[in-house]
């Protein structure tokens, strides 16, 4: 079961099996060097730390009506492996929305990490530990949300680098592994 994602997942070779959801009109890109708009998203790929690699985002100013999510979708889990998904993101912009991972069973989906704030030019280490203790097969969703208003194309989204280990989650610093990605050192 859940043999057709392939982690590590570096988004440099395409989506490494993660589908998108076709109830949602907006969609992850595959995205190198800089996002098309200037003072959001990340300036170089994560993997590489270059402009050379690639990664995914959400790019706010698509104008598109409706639906502000994008969802990327693994596929389904056994239902009592328990595993930790860990990942990079980052989140800049003045309009940054919403980055979410949610666990999906065929009758509920829950939200088991989130974050809505600007982190300013930095890729950040994320990780949630998907439980696998409810008896029922799951999926994970990475899902970014786009916010409305002046300035709405100031919220790129971005993720790299996803990986799957077995087991809970170990507390770690995410201070530790927060790297600046500074145009201007
Ligand atoms: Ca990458």
């Amino acid at each position: 079961m859940c043999t057709t994602i392939s982690v590590p997942c570096s988004f440099d070779d395409g989506f490494c099996g993660f589908t998108h959801d076709v109830r949602s009109q907006r969609k992850w890109f595959i995205g190198q060097s800089a996002t098309p708009t200037q003072n959001t998203g990340p300036s170089i790929d994560h993997t590489t730390l270059t402009h050379k690699g690639s990664y995914i985002f959400i790019e706010a100013s698509e104008k598109k009506l409706g639906d502000k999510k994008a969802r990327l979708t693994s596929c389904w889990f056994n239902a009592n492996i328990t595993q930790c998904l860990q990942f990079w993101y980052h989140m800049y912009g003045i309009r940054i929305g919403s980055l979410r991972i949610l666990k999906k069973t065929n009758s509920s989906e829950d939200t088991i990490w989130d974050q809505s704030e600007n982190k300013g030019d930095l890729w950040r280490f994320g990780q949630t530990t998907l439980e696998g203790n409810d008896g029922q097969n799951y999926q994970f969703v990475i899902e970014g949300v786009t916010r409305q208003g002046n300035e709405m194309e100031k919220g790129d989204i971005a993720v790299d680098d996803v990986t799957l280990h077995d087991g809970v989650c170990k507390t770690v610093s995410s201070l530790l592994f927060a790297i600046e990605m500074s145009f201007n050192s």
